[in-house]
């Protein structure tokens, strides 16, 4: 069976799940498309790679991913670093002849993803960018039934994206509040998944108006280069620094089908871990799913009985996508990591075909054309346009 040699560039919380479904990626798809063979990792710190080569399972570690791109036994980049460096090293991987997946969101801003677009379309190379939850199970089934026209005509769609792991103002100022390293705040780490899912269940934005508010403006200096995600949180007497992305988006969408929709997305919504949902209303009938409860979707058609009408609770299984390469019982429980090694799966699958997947880099590059004009509306408090957006 083919294989393909994965280099693996970071070696954080994402190189765990990246590597986990290289690790598994076969023993659920067989025949896989090809075999994932785990040949090097690289970070900017050569103990972290050292470490995270022993145990996530690579033949080799590098300190500088640059050796990592000029190994001649790669045959796919995986960016997992911080979102500053993405389209650098995109560019060079895709100049080397290399397949890339790259983190969520591509790059800083929609100007700077265009680089890493242009790069992989002159390359000719196989391009993903890993927006992973749209390959729940469940929101797989939600895009069936639309395609079906189970519910009809879209009207609109609500979504949320919620956390709380930052609503400490203790919680330390990592990269994700920096907008030199990560662009944007909760909008570009988070509002952005969910911004994948609409388009890719409701369709293109047309225009969006938004409120844009950052709620702790200074946090304490986090010691060390990994997000500890709030986990570890520092006195409040602590030297600090300022946060300058935002901390909370929320906004209105017009589609291009003339359907509406809003989002609401922050990281300081006590009580909310991994929130992501939508509901979405069509002409004869509405979906709802919830990511915490990822097993279940709901639905209601308009042409149910009279007296059963209301969601009904369906639990994935193996009779939807990917139902039957993963678990044989409905509700045994699918997990972020499946998400990651269906996405793994579809990867690879369009290396071995020649065929282009979704989302790649010009999904990427539409959602950054979005959260571009999501940042001027809450300057302006103004409708912008996707299409004004470079
Ligand atoms: P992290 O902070 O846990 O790890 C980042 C790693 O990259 C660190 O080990 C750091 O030393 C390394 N690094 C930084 N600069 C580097 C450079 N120039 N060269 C080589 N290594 C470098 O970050 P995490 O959470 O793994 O996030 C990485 C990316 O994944 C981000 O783009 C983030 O938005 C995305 N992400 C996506 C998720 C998803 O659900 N799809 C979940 C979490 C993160
Ligand atoms: C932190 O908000 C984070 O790790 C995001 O970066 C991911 O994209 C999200 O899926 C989980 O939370």
């Amino acid at each position: 069976m083919k294989q393909l040699n994965v280099g693996l560039i970071g070696g954080g919380f994402m190189a765990k799940a990246h590597s986990l479904a290289y690790a598994s990626m076969p023993m659920f798809f067989w025949p896989a498309p090809a075999i994932p063979v785990r040949k090097a990792i690289a970070d900017i710190n050569l103990e972290v790679a050292t470490d995270a080569k022993n145990r996530f399972g690579f033949e080799k570690a590098y300190g500088d991913w640059r050796e990592l791109i000029a190994d001649p036994e790669i045959d796919i980049i995986d960016i997992v670093t911080p979102n500053n460096v993405h389209a650098e090293m995109a560019i060079a991987a895709a100049k080397a002849g290399k397949h890339i997946i790259c983190e969520k969101p591509l790059a800083r801003n929609a100007k700077e993803t265009k680089t890493m677009l242009d790069a992989v379309e002159q390359a000719g190379v196989t391009h993903m960018v890993a927006f992973n939850y749209r390959r729940t199970p469940a929101v797989e089934l939600a895009k069936k039934f639309i395609q079906e026209g189970r519910i009809g005509k879209i009207l609109s769609f609500r979504g949320t994206y919620l956390q709380d792991w930052s609503a400490d103002p203790n919680s330390p100022l990592s990269w994700r509040f920096k907008k030199d390293v990560a662009g944007s705040g909760a909008l570009g780490d988070i509002a952005a998944h969910v911004i994948d899912m609409a388009r890719y269940l409701a369709g293109e934005f047309e225009s969006v108006n938004a409120l844009v508010k950052t709620w702790i403006p200074e946090r304490p200096i986090q010691q060390g280069g990994l997000d500890k995600l709030g986990t570890v949180r520092s006195t409040s007497d602590a030297p600090k620094g300022v946060v300058d992305v935002d901390d909370e988006v929320n906004f209105l969408i017009n589609f291009e089908s003339g359907a509406i929709g809003s989002i609401e997305s922050t990281r300081n919504a006590h009580g909310r871990n991994n929130y992501i949902t939508f509901e979405i209303h069509g002409e004869t009938g509405s979906i709802f799913f919830n990511y915490e409860r990822r097993d279940e979707l709901q639905v209601c058609f308009a042409d149910d009985p009279a007296d059963a009408k209301g969601f009904r609770t369906i639990y994935t299984g193996p009779a939807h996508p990917y139902g039957e390469s993963l678990w044989p019982i409905p509700a045994l429980g699918i997990g972020y990591g499946e998400t990651k090694i269906v996405e793994c799966c579809d990867f690879f699958k369009a290396i071995v075909d020649g065929t282009p997947v979704s989302p790649n880099f010009n999904d990427g590059y539409q959602i950054a054309k979005i959260c571009d004009a999501i940042l001027q509306s809450g300057e302006t408090n103004e409708w912008v346009k996707i299409s004004s957006i470079e």
